[in-house]
């Protein structure tokens, strides 16, 4: 089953469903029978005026405050194409597409195509990203995140394992400093923003889902899990996130974040997610 109304559109079967909004291809919405695992602000800008709060924003290419552009890079604040797709044998497949256009090109002059593909399958959600440099002589570099925003009941009885004897660059502290994480399970009881570097490919575990759930993280190709929840304070500096709702989410965010991706003319680099979830 699909329906769109021409700048989102939604996908169901037996068991899942997923809306994505063509602004920034944002996944604003994984249900796996009924039950919503991703958090989408209910004061999120839906109409491409600004990047959706929420969901999966794509950060490219710059992850963070970005001196070309806004921060975060321009992906999340453009306009995709959604490419095709398919809904069969239990699973939804979606792609979508941006090119490089004479507005990228006044911020970051270079040629690129990226196509994203969406695959939800049993518990299981896969995003990944194909960026090719398809300049005839250049390089370039970027960072990329896939800024995911969860749905959770109460952010304080999350817990974060797979995270022990990191490092990380602690955002919320003057100078970002760097230290090692020592916690076999992270909680996030305040303000926290942090980028933890060389992460491990799997084993990443988000605890604390509606419903008792669990969510397994598996990445390729993508260095850094970022933590970050805005908590009280800055929640209310947001106009586009409500006052109250920082306690119901939380981000883990798989990113290139602490080291740039760089492309030859004619290269291509391939960044994976695989999103379980269990009980
Ligand atoms: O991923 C965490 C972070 O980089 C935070 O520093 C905070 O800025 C957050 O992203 C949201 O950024 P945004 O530009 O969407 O307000």
């Amino acid at each position: 089953m699909s329906s769109s109304n021409g700048d989102n559109y939604k996908l169901d079967n037996e068991n899942s469903e997923i809306q994505i909004y063509k602004h920034g291809a944002t996944l604003t919405s994984w249900k796996l029978h009924g039950n919503e695992i991703i958090f989408c602000s209910g004061n999120a800008k839906l109409d491409g005026s600004k990047p959706i709060r929420g969901g999966v924003p794509i950060c490219f290419p710059a992850f963070g405050p970005w001196p070309l552009g806004p921060q975060h890079g321009f992906a999340r604040n453009s306009k995709w194409t959604q490419l095709g797709g398919s809904n069969q044998d239990g699973c939804i497949k979606t792609e979508l597409g941006l090119k490089s256009n004479d507005e990228t090109k006044k911020m970051w002059d270079s040629d690129f195509n990226c196509i994203y593909s969406i695959e939800s399958k049993g518990n299981k959600l896969k995003l990944e990203m194909n960026v090719e440099n398809t300049g005839k002589d250049k390089e370039f570099d970027f960072t990329f995140c896939f800024h995911c925003y969860f749905s959770v009941p109460d952010v304080e009885l999350c817990k974060i394992s797979g995270l022990k004897g990191l490092t990380y660059a602690d955002k919320t502290l003057e100078g970002t400093p760097k230290n090692v994480e020592d916690r076999d399970e992270v909680t996030v009881t305040q303000f926290t923003d942090r980028v933890y570097e060389k992460a491990p490919d799997s084993g990443v575990i988000l605890s604390g889902l509606h419903g008792g759930k669990s969510l397994k993280v598996t990445k390729s190709n993508l260095a850094d899990i970022v933590v970050w929840n805005p908590w009280k304070e800055n929640a209310a500096k947001m106009g586009d996130f409500g006052d109250t709702e920082y306690p119901t989410m939380i981000c883990v965010e798989p990113a290139n974040a602490s080291s740039k991706i760089a492309l030859q003319a004619g290269e291509k680099w391939t960044g994976i997610i695989e999103l379980e979830v269990f009980q």
